[in-house]
């Protein structure tokens, strides 16, 4: 194992001072170490990740200096083009080191949603011209390793990507901790929400923990699956998804559960529900002020008038709630559509909480069945 120290620290040596990137849960001490230790200025937990790439450069145009980004595989995605049209030595040759974690690896037992990316992690590097290594788990190798990548970047101006699989960073607990002050959690405000629903709703919920407890709701209640729309994959697109699918059922409720990360990493679409319209669709977002669901590292949620853009963008109604009767009351409301709730949630989950048991394809053909 590598303890995350010493992988700041030989970045540390080689000139690598500043970090951008999205948490993921195979680099959550890592990550977590550096919260606590870079300076404010030299570290961002940014939108999503090709917004990273975007602050890495402009930090390397105005420092000269070697930046990192890091982020999980899916969101390699999100990061191609800025590293295929920005730093890629074809264009503007921007070096950086990025910091890749590894979910789906083949051969080791993931979640259904990272099985493709897994796969295609490392050919997709090599079609993008990024050199690599698969981070070594000992301090010799990985010495090593940062030689190789440093002695390319000099070369050649141009990113190198340290592949991390799971369990090669050392424990290593969050010390700065922004909790808010909240009387929710949000497995209980997505059961009050849940509660408050008709029996013909449709729901849409987020990547992380929020799917999975809606699923476990669904039991506990003694109901059924196929309302749920469970977006295992694609952070920040499920909002987009409930909107088409109320564009196309108007006589249905459509309650997306959303989470403030998965917001903030497509904001524009707040744009598009707010100028669609839709009176059916209620945007419930769960703000914890976190990535909760893959260690809990901060986004800036907190900090912002969420349901202020929200109106800006165009909703009919917004509201904030902090309290389960303020929920509860916003909830009772007959309201037109869109209605934005930013409920303010304090971080955490059930330790015992379980995982889909369907896979994603009969998810999809049971509420398509639903729909009809
Ligand atoms: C494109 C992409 N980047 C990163 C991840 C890893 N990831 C999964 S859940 C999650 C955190 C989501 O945070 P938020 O939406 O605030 O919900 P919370 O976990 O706090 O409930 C992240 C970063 C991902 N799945 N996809």
């Amino acid at each position: 194992m590598i303890e995350p120290k010493f992988f700041y620290d030989i970045l540390g040596a080689n000139g690598t001072s500043f970090f951008a990137g999205v948490p993921d849960s195979l680099l959550k001490n890592f990550c977590a170490y550096v919260t606590d230790t870079a300076a404010d200025e030299d570290h961002f937990i940014s939108a999503n990740e090709g917004s990273a790439v975007g602050l890495a450069a402009g930090y390397h145009l105005a420092t000269g200096k070697i930046p990192m980004v890091y982020m999980q595989n899916s969101g390699l995605g999100n990061a191609v083009n800025p590293l295929l049209s920005l730093v890629d030595p074809d264009v503007y040759g921007i070096p950086l080191v990025l910091l890749v974690g590894w979910r789906g690896e083949p051969g080791v037992h993931d979640e259904p949603q990272h099985k493709k990316q897994g796969k295609v992690t490392l050919s997709l590097l090599e079609t993008m011209g990024i050199p690599f290594s698969v981070m070594a788990d000992n301090e010799a190798d990985l010495k090593r390793q940062v030689a190789d990548c440093y002695l390319h970047i000099a070369k050649n101006n141009s990113p190198y990507a340290f592949v991390v699989k799971k369990d090669i960073f050392a424990p290593y607990t969050l010390q700065k901790k922004e909790d808010a002050k909240a009387e929710l959690g949000r497995e209980e405000a997505i059961e009050r929400v849940l509660l408050a629903s008709g029996e013909s709703d449709i729901f849409v919920s987020t990547t992380g923990m929020a799917s999975r407890e809606l699923y476990e709701l669904r039991e506990k209640h003694g109901m059924t699956h196929e309302k749920d729309f469970l977006t295992v994959g694609s952070m920040g697109h499920a909002s987009q998804i409930a909107l088409s699918i109320a564009l196309r059922k108007p006589a249905r409720q459509v309650t997306c559960i959303d989470g403030d990360g998965a917001t903030l990493m497509q904001m524009g679409g707040l744009a598009t529900i707010g100028t669609r319209k839709p009176e059916n669709f209620k945007h419930i977002i769960i703000n914890n002020g976190a990535h909760d669901s893959v260690g809990g590292q901060p986004t800036v949620a907190l900090r912002i008038d969420l349901p202020g853009i929200a109106k800006a963008a165009g909703y009919a109604q917004v509201h904030s709630v902090r309290t389960k009767a303020e929920l509860d009351s916003v909830l009772s409301r007959k309201e037109k559509g869109p209605i934005f709730v930013e409920v303010i949630s304090a971080k955490g989950s059930r330790k015992d909480l379980g995982r889909p048991k369907e896979s994603p394809a009969e998810n999809k053909s049971v509420l398509m069945e639903f729909i009809k």
